[in-house]
């Protein structure tokens, strides 16, 4: 049998030693005793995908066997993390490995850090796809993530004289062994050119692109193991090279140069990731990536992964193209271009198919975030896919006239064409109109975009409009972040939480075991000093391994509300150094922020700047006697946050109401027993609903209440001038005291701002969030009521496991 992989690998320690010690010889090509850190993590890496690669094979051979309908997950960003942690944990090789390691006198741990995470992803959303790829795979749905292998991923931060430094994240560099590319599978991409009218010998009409330049999308296999079922997925990213025939012709010319800058044009598709979330840039090289990987995937798909015989009208059987954002929405027209120029399809038989297979997700609520295209460069550089949307425009809105006959306004409302303040595309509109479905990412979020964002499409398509609200993976953001409370959930109720988090119920009892608590808080202390250990070593940060860790990480972002935050460390400060609140009162607290700015935010990066020197400050101040710090570790990413989770007391999830999709940050924090100061926001709703209201402190104005505000004119200035507090706190600010006297340049930006405009209304929320500050204290001063509270957020919060969001998309939108 040729298809049978070569050797099944056994699950002994001697086999593991065997096959580890092959890949430090043949594989890297030296001897153990020469090899360095790096030559043995490879080694490690290439013979645990080794274990893998033979479920991969099987899953393959399997899914080509049944056909089964499957999903395709494209999404611009995967945010995935360190890879080879959660693949010896899904293939239970843990064990095994570091035994055999121990034989050869190796640190497993040290091997582990040696990786550098691939940073493709900004936030939220990408960590979002990663969770969901590992869910896919562990709840065992035939799936394939298609996406980008962007050379640089997000931006490595560095802290200069506490401003935010960007370098590039060269993520590639020590070697990437859990990545293999197919360049004998690549898919050429065509950008540019015209647009003609072609008749065949019946005398049809027909359109044929002729773009004027192409590049080559390599494709790079990733396998994405399901949590010990067998299952091994493939999560495929796009690389993007020049064509040969494109360098060929300009060698030919004898010009070598031209040839080799053609070719870096080309790369450049796939080179850097956009570090702006939440605020897209609509740049063209943006759009290229997009439809580079785009059109790669669904070539790969249709020519590739299905059969070669296969009916494309039965496509919708087959697959779901789920979009992820409107990143990947140009995929609707683009099956549109395949389906009708390439294979002559009548337009109804196409769009009847086209409208069967895309769902789409929306990530935002801010206006601001909602990609549009301009026409003029959409039109430039994939001009047939200009033509295809205008012709679903024109279709569309006839069938807004047939529904709302006389309503010119809600026409120019809902058209796809948006034109002002330059004529563009509006991608979400044009993923609700070709979508089966829209989907929202939390409760509030999908209701806000029902009944504000996309109204008039719920009011035409309700059928289309559906919630899955976010989730998490347990297995990477609790079995292996957080290994000694996995054991103590393990040992209290078996393993099987890992898979069916909802088990976690069970716990609930145990809230009120004062032994069970005592071991809890056991963890919650252990962890805290590794984060301590972690931070001090990483960053020279010393903090108290015994003080409340508050923690706020997350994108540096206006709506998210750092500088809320920032005025209550502030104003607590203040009313220390002036005395109105004694020191022996002041509960002992590390405030923690992680959070990188999009590198063209200057008010994002000001804010930085500011946290930086108010911590420079507070943490400098003798007189505190170390009660309270600031820790803004650089550089927050999926690694840190492996550690800092698992240690948190408080969770800050304090966006203005209406804002914050979801957020996945605050599932993570309350999964591993922190408590959550939030506003009625996002998942913050749910969190809040399941854990219960004594367990979770709510303040601040909801989303109703900020309309209203907004509806009957905000004034910022009236809190400063009637808050004293407040007043003081940004006065404070305003004086230099943090900024060794100087009232310029960040300071009185931010202050200004936030009294005269305050766009997210952090000060209109100032009074609701201190006090439910000291809800927070008063709870912190009874450890024992604070420890229940915290093992009754874990026992509660196993329906956030992206597990039960995965069903959901099952169940709702894929029928698969
Ligand atoms: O759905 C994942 C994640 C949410 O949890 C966050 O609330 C939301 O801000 C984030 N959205 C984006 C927006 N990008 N765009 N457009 O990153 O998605």
């Amino acid at each position: 049998d040729t298809t049978a992989p070569s050797a099944a690998r056994e699950h002994t320690v001697e086999s593991f030693t065997r096959e580890f010690l092959r890949e430090v010889n043949f594989g890297q090509g030296v001897d153990l005793d020469r090899a360095s850190t790096n030559d043995k993590y490879l080694a490690l890496a290439r013979t645990v995908r080794a274990y893998l690669t033979t479920r991969w094979l099987e899953t393959l051979r399997t899914q080509r066997r049944e056909q089964k309908k499957a999903v395709a997950y494209m999404s611009a960003e995967f945010l995935l993390g360190r890879q080879l942690e959660n693949n010896l944990l899904a293939t239970d090789l843990g064990e095994i490995a570091r035994d055999s390691l121990d034989l050869l006198g190796i640190d497993l741990v040290e091997l582990c850090n040696t990786e550098i995470e691939p940073g493709l992803g900004n936030g939220g959303l990408g960590r979002l796809a990663a969770c969901f790829v590992d869910s896919l795979a562990t709840e065992n749905v035939p799936s394939i993530g298609y996406g980008i292998r962007y050379e640089y991923g997000i931006f490595r931060q560095r802290f200069e004289d506490g401003r935010q430094v960007e370098e590039p994240d060269e993520w590639l560099r020590l070697g990437s062994p859990w990545e293999m590319p197919h360049p004998e599978n690549a898919v050429k991409v065509g950008f540019g050119g015209r647009v003609e009218a072609w008749k065949d010998e019946s005398g049809r009409a027909h359109r044929r692109w002729s773009p004027d330049w192409h590049v080559t999308g390599v494709p790079y296999n990733y396998m994405v193991p399901g949590y010990r079922n067998g299952r091994v997925n493939t999560l495929r990213l796009w690389s993007a090279r020049a064509t040969q025939a494109f360098d060929l012709a300009i060698f030919n010319a004898g010009d070598y140069t031209d040839a080799v800058r053609a070719q870096t044009q080309a790369e450049n598709i796939s080179k850097v990731l956009y570090p702006e979330d939440s605020t897209p840039q609509g740049k063209e090289l943006r759009l290229q990536q997009q439809y580079f990987f785009v059109a790669c995937s669904l070539r790969d798909f249709v020519e590739k992964v299905l059969p070669e015989d296969f009916d494309l009208h039965r496509l919708p059987e087959r697959i779901t193209f789920q979009l992820n954002d409107t990143h990947p929405v140009i995929a609707v027209p683009e099956l549109m271009r395949l389906l009708i120029d390439e294979r002559g399809w009548e337009w109804a038989d196409a769009w009847a198919v086209t409208q069967k297979v895309f769902a789409y997700t929306c990530h935002t609520l801010l206006p601001e975030a909602l990609e549009v295209w301009p026409v003029d460069l959409l039109g430039r550089l994939l001009p047939r896919h200009l033509e295809i949307i205008y012709r679903i425009n024109e279709e569309f809105l006839e069938q807004v006239r047939e529904a709302f006959p006389g309503d010119m306004l809600r026409e120019r409302h809902m058209s796809i064409i948006a034109e002002e303040p330059v004529r563009s595309v509006r991608m979400a509109y044009l993923a609700t109109v070709a979508g089966a479905k829209v989907n929202g990412v939390a409760e509030l979020h999908s209701q806000l975009l029902r009944d504000k964002v996309l109204s008039d499409f719920a009011e035409m398509f309700p059928h289309k409009f559906t919630n899955v609200t976010n989730g998490v993976t347990p297995r990477r953001f609790m079995a292996l972040s957080n290994p000694r409370l996995s054991a103590l959930i393990t040992e209290a109720i078996g393993e099987g939480w890992v898979t069916d988090l909802e088990r976690l119920r069970e716990l609930e009892p145990l809230a009120d075991d004062a032994e069970f608590r005592r071991r809890f808080r056991e963890v919650k202390s252990h962890n805290r000093a590794r984060f301590a250990g972690v931070i001090a070593e990483r960053d020279g940060i010393e903090i108290s391994p015994d003080a409340m860790v508050d923690a706020m990480v997350k994108r540096l972002h206006e709506y998210k509300r750092q500088s809320l935050k920032l005025l209550h460390i502030v104003s607590l400060y203040e009313r220390i150094t002036s005395g109105a609140l004694p020191l022996a009162d002041v509960t002992p607290r590390t405030f923690v922020f992680g959070a990188k700015a999009a590198p063209g935010y200057v008010r994002a990066k000001e804010t930085i700047a500011l946290i930086n020197a108010v911590g420079r400050t507070i943490n400098a101040d003798a007189s505190l006697e170390g009660r309270l710090k600031v820790a803004f570790p650089a550089n927050y990413n999926v690694t840190l946050a492996e550690t800092l989770i698992p240690a948190a007391d408080l969770s800050e999830q304090i966006s203005q109401a209406g804002k914050e999709a979801s957020g996945t940050g605050n599932m993570k924090f309350a999964l591993n027993g922190a408590l959550t100061v939030g506003t009625d926001d996002g998942a913050n709703v749910e969190i809040r609903q399941l854990v219960g209201d004594d367990h979770f402190f709510l303040f601040g104005m909801d989303e109703p209440a900020v309309s209203d505000l907004q509806a009957s004119g905000y004034r910022s200035a009236s809190y400063y001038e009637q808050d004293k507090d407040l007043r003081a706190a940004l006065d404070m600010i305003a004086s230099g005291a943090f900024t060794g006297g100087d009232r310029g340049s960040f300071v009185s930006s931010i202050t200004a701002s936030l009294i005269e405009r305050d766009r997210f209304m952090a000060l209109a929320d100032f009074r609701a969030y201190v006090d439910a500050q000291e809800r927070v204290e008063a709870h912190w001063a009874d450890q024992e009521a604070w420890t229940r509270s915290a093992v009754l957020n874990v026992a509660r919060s196993g329906y956030f496991s992206s597990d039960r969001s995965i069903r959901d998309y099952l169940a709702r939108i894929w029928n698969a």
